[in-house]
Formats: C-alpha cells, sequence, structure tokens
C-alpha cells in the first residue's frame, strides 16, 4: 500500500488545522472555564487511559509548572479507586471515544462525590460527553485510524488553554502564553512540513534495532510517553520511558548498539544535564536520536530530528510528539506493518468497570 494511502500519516499531517480549528473555537473553552472558576475550587485532577491518560499528564504538567494552577493527572482507574477528597475538586475526563469504560466510570464516581466534571472528547454525544458537567470538543473530524495521533494533540492542546483560561497568573505572563498558543497552529504546520522527511530517514535507519528508550523531562516525558506508544501500538517494538537523569539511576545497564534513545531536548534548563547524558549514552554504543531545535544537540549525532527555529519554546514538548508519530508511522509499514490498524487493538476498551 501507498504511504499517502495510510489513514494514520494523513491524519497526522492534519494537526496544524484542527489546532487552528480549537484556537477558533476559544471563546467555548473560555465560557467553560468562567463557569468552573465560579464553582471556587482549587484542585483540578486530569484523567484518561492510554493516549488519553498521557494528554493529561501534559496539561497537568502545564497547569501545575507554568499556569500556577493545583493540577495533576492520574489514570482513570487510579481515580475510580482513590478518589481525592471531595471538597476542592473538578475533573477533567479526556476521552477521544468518550466510551472508555474507566474514565466513564470515573466521570460517574466524580458524579457520586459532587466533583464537577468537564468532559473533553470528540464526541461529546457519548456517554462521557453526556454524564459529565461541561464538555468541549476537540474538533477533530474524523478519526479513521485506531491509534490516536491528531485526537492527541488535540485534547492535549483544548486542555492546556483551558488550563491557561482558569490560570490567575500575572496577565503580562498569561498575554505572553496566549501569543505562543495561538501561534501553535502555524508553528505545528512548519513541523509538518520541515520533520516529515527526517522522521522517515531516521525510522529507516533505526529498523535494525531491537529497543529503543525515549528520555524526556516535564511536559516532554509525557510527550515521550505517547511516542513510545505509538511505536508499541504500531510496531510491536518494546520500548522503555524515562525521565532523563532517572535512566542513569538503574536502566543504563540496558544499553548495547541494538538500542535505540529517542530524546527529547526541548530549550531550557535540561539542556546541560540532557546533552551530558546523550553523550554519555552514545560512547555506550547506544543510537542516539535527539529531538531538538537546538542545532548543536542535533548536529552532533548522526540521526536527529530537527525541529524549526523559533517555535513556541514552552509548547515544543507537544510539538515533539509529531515527528514521533511519524517515526512510529514510516518504523511500522518499513516492517511490512499496517500501522491502521494494529493487532489486539480496538479504538476504545469497553469492560464492566462499574464495580
Ligand atoms: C483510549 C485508548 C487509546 C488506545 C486504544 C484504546 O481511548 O486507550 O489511547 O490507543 O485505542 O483506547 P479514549 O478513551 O481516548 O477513547
Amino acid at each position: 500500500m501507498r504511504v499517502n494511502n495510510f489513514h494514520m500519516i494523513r491524519e497526522v499531517r492534519e494537526q496544524a488545522d484542527v489546532f487552528g480549528r480549537i484556537i477558533q473555537n476559544r471563546t467555548s473553552i473560555a465560557t467553560v472555564a468562567d463557569k468552573v472558576a465560579k464553582l471556587g475550587r482549587r484542585n483540578y485532577y486530569a484523567v484518561g487511559c492510554g493516549s488519553s491518560y498521557y494528554a493529561a499528564m501534559i496539561a497537568a504538567f502545564y497547569d501545575e509548572h507554568v499556569f500556577g494552577l493545583d493540577g495533576r493527572a492520574v489514570p482513570s482507574s487510579e481515580f475510580i479507586w482513590y478518589p481525592p477528597s471531595t471538597e476542592s475538586t473538578v475533573l477533567m475526563a479526556l476521552s477521544r471515544s468518550g466510551k472508555t469504560s474507566e474514565t466513564l466510570e470515573a466521570t460517574r464516581t466524580a458524579k457520586r462525590l459532587h466533583i464537577p466534571a468537564v468532559a473533553i472528547t470528540a464526541d461529546p454525544s457519548s456517554p462521557m460527553g453526556r454524564e459529565a458537567d461541561y464538555c468541549l470538543n476537540i474538533e477533530i473530524g474524523e478519526e479513521r485510524s485506531v491509534v490516536m495521533t491528531k485526537s492527541f494533540t488535540a485534547s492535549t492542546l483544548l486542555s492546556t488553554i483551558l488550563g491557561l483560561e482558569l490560570s490567575k497568573i500575572q496577565p503580562s505572563s498569561k498575554k505572553e502564553l496566549e501569543e505562543e498558543l495561538m501561534k501553535l497552529p502555524s508553528d505545528a504546520e512548519r513541523v509538518i512540513r520541515e520533520v516529515e522527511s527526517q522522521a522517515r530517514t531516521t525510522a529507516e535507519s533505526l529498523g535494525k534495532l531491537k529497543g529503543f528508550i525515549y528520555l524526556g523531562s516535564g511536559a516532554s516525558y509525557g510527550a515521550c510517553l505517547e511516542g513510545a506508544l505509538k511505536l508499541r501500538e504500531t510496531s510491536y517494538t518494546a520500548c522503555e520511558v524515562y525521565h532523563l537523569p532517572e535512566f542513569r539511576h538503574g536502566p543504563l545497564a540496558l544499553l548495547q548498539d541494538d538500542v535505540g534513545v529517542v530524546a527529547v531536548v526541548p530549550e531550557d534548563k535540561t539542556i546541560k544535564q540532557s546533552e551530558m547524558l546523550l553523550k554519555e549514552m552514545g560512547a555506550l554504543g547506544a543510537t542516539v536520536v535527539p529531538i531538538s531545535s537546538i542545532r548543536r544537540i542535533t548536529d552532533a549525532y548522526k540521526t536527529s530530528i530537527r525541529m524549526p527555529d523559533g517555535i513556541s519554546a514552552h509548547f515544543m514538548p507537544l510539538l515533539s510528539v509529531i515527528p514521533m508519530q511519524m517515526v512510529a508511522f514510516y518504523y511500522a509499514v518499513g516492517r511490512g506493518l499496517n500501522p491502521d490498524s494494529p493487532r489486539n487493538l480496538t479504538r476504545f476498551i469497553s469492560t464492566d468497570f462499574s464495580q
């Protein structure tokens, strides 16, 4: 089958348009934020399963570390089994389908505990969309690939905008972040245009490797979890994910010359340590693939993905998911697999989670 006939790659390329639609629809996000803010609650719990949980993790990172909110993310099942104190919580439930059993049950749990719930989904008419107090549409249109691509970045972006709307940081910092977010559709367009051939070459050169390690910190950690999940889902390849320096504390023993290391290195305070660690890993024989806008870092390795200059520094981790989706796609296609419908996977998991 020709590359362009796969839904996955076409949907990956649609992400700039989806970002544009979400941003155009910002007033509905602001309206929900306004209503939620009036409830006067302080803790924001973001939940989801699989990719939707990783989207929740990235959004919660921005809530806590950039927007000054009390935000955290847990898998939907953990929210059901270990719910938070009810006094001051709002639930943000992320699910492309709005039908995943645990996320639906988390929304029901919130209702029982009088915790207001915001559903973030591609299907507002789904059981979760109807169960929640508020519902926001991620505006992806249809996503035909089983694995989540544009729905992942869309859920992350929408939840992040919601966090910024709720944020009480200095108006000048808020304005700056708003401007960065508004620029994301054009940033994503540049990323899509500039990284695809690099991602393809990377996937081809990684073809002989047996296992992969993905490394990132902060929001990039959530991005790496998603990047690694894409590779596992589409290529059935073993991948592990670590916070950058954590890799030294034991997993370093895994390194040998048939292991690939994909690392997301944004332009922030983690650069020096990331650079040192990648050098150590290269010296131990691993094939290191940095994803970064910093030329010094990408130029130091035979295989790398250079992100465009001038893209949002705060939201580079979200944009870094795009080349990781592309690497997973080309890696799978290169192995003769069909990334649109991986074995054992369904669009959502429906089990009885009510007890
Ligand atoms: C969540 C999810 C996906 C995964 C698979 C099964 O779906 O775990 O992340 O790739 O398709 O479902 P959803 O709750 O976002 O619909």
